[in-house]
């Protein structure tokens, strides 16, 4: 557990809950939060100087270990922030690499992470030998690169090669699963979505399996692909990694590649949390597919309607993956979609 205290720059409050999760997932412990409201950046910090004394204040008081950044800082802001607070600073995309380092688990998620760490690192090195030492060994510096973050450019860009081809060579031999599957005429239903809304959870209530369900940001990382009968036909379901607002760059590329096959599935569920700002999840979720071409019937599901208080807008369909309202239709509208309806386009 690190200690951390938070620098929030963007003052919504759903964002500012979505960074303590953030935080949690990457097991810190938040300790206090200094907002700003930054109308003119300052060039060498981006909060004003008078901010990063209250941050080293409040730096001291607390014991925290580190602060993180709600957003993104230069490597040179970075490290102006650290010398005067006297802890490391990490940025919003530390803090999601970082995530993703602790739960890659299957060999491409670990090349995954690793490359979108290593290509996140890489531009940042330049005439900065010694600024990755100074991370030290808290939260957002973990990960299977780790021990090489010490060694040379010319070292991070021969790994990043290799780490590619690697990519390229798993990335064939799923296109070549894929093309036997699409052979083997089994229809594909993919599960996508902003994190934490229940995908895996929907995902187990109809295949009847047992993939990780957690109230944690990105509890799943790698998908995962089970069979459920609907009238008697079997059909494919795939979990998948969930997306976030503001996802690092870095990390699209890697999102790009675990969701393939969701981008080759017949129908594409798109879930977002009725607890949540949903119309704001629906929308970076289908961003991501249209920027990746994935052209599946999109259904949009809104999951935990248990908790809804206010009335959702009927176009979506309602489910509740928890108490099972709603799955039955569900189940049927995705019958229709692959038996019925795509036969008539
Ligand atoms: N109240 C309620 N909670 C739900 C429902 N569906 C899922 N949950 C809870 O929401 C949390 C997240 O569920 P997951 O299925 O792990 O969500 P996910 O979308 O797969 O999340 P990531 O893999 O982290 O992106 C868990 O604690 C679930 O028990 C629901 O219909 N109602
Ligand atoms: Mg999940």
């Amino acid at each position: 557990m690190t200690d951390v205290i938070v620098i929030e720059t963007n003052l919504e409050e759903e964002r500012l809950y979505e960074t303590i999760a953030l935080i949690e997932a990457a097991d810190g412990v938040v300790k206090g939060v200094v907002t700003q409201n930054v109308k003119v950046v300052t060039p060498a910090t981006y909060i004003g100087k008078g901010k990063v004394e209250e941050v080293k204040r409040a730096v001291e008081e607390t014991g925290a270990e580190e602060v993180v950044f709600d957003g993104e800082l230069t490597p040179s802001q970075t490290l102006n922030i650290s010398d005067v607070v006297g802890v490391p600073v990490i940025t919003r995309t530390n803090l999601i690499l970082d995530i993703f380092a602790k739960r890659a688990n299957s060999s491409e998620g670990k090349i995954l992470v690793e490359l979108a760490q290593l290509r996140y690192i890489y531009p940042r090195l330049k005439g900065r030998g010694d600024s990755l030492s100074r991370l030290g060994g808290g939260i957002g510096t973990r990960g299977p690169g780790e021990t090489k973050l010490e060694t040379d450019r010319r070292h991070i860009k021969g790994r990043i090669l290799s780490l590619e081809k690697s990519l390229a060579d798993i990335e064939k031999r799923r296109k070549l699963y894929d093309e036997r599957r699409a052979k083997n005429a089994v229809k594909s239903v993919a599960l996508v979505g902003y994190t934490n809304t229940g995908k895996s959870t929907l995902l187990n209530k109809i295949c009847k399996s047992d993939v990780l369900e957690k109230d944690m940001l990105f509890a799943t990382l790698d998908p995962s692909t089970r069979y459920a009968r609907i009238n008697d036909e079997k059909i494919l379901f795939t979990d998948t990694v969930g997306f976030i607002k503001d996802l690092p760059a870095e990390l699209e590329k890697a999102f790009a590649s675990t969701l393939e096959q969701a981008k080759n599935a017949d129908v594409i569920l798109n879930v977002a949390s009725a607890s949540a700002d949903f119309t704001l999840q629906f929308a970076v979720t289908d961003g991501f597919l249209d920027k990746m071409g994935a052209y599946g019937k999109r259904i949009y599901v809104l999951n935990k309607c248990d908790l809804a208080e206010q009335i959702c807008p009927e176009k979506y369909v309602h489910i509740s993956a928890k108490n099972g309202d709603g799955l039955e239709k569900l189940k049927q509208i995705i019958f229709t979609e692959l038996f019925l309806a795509q036969q008539n386009n």
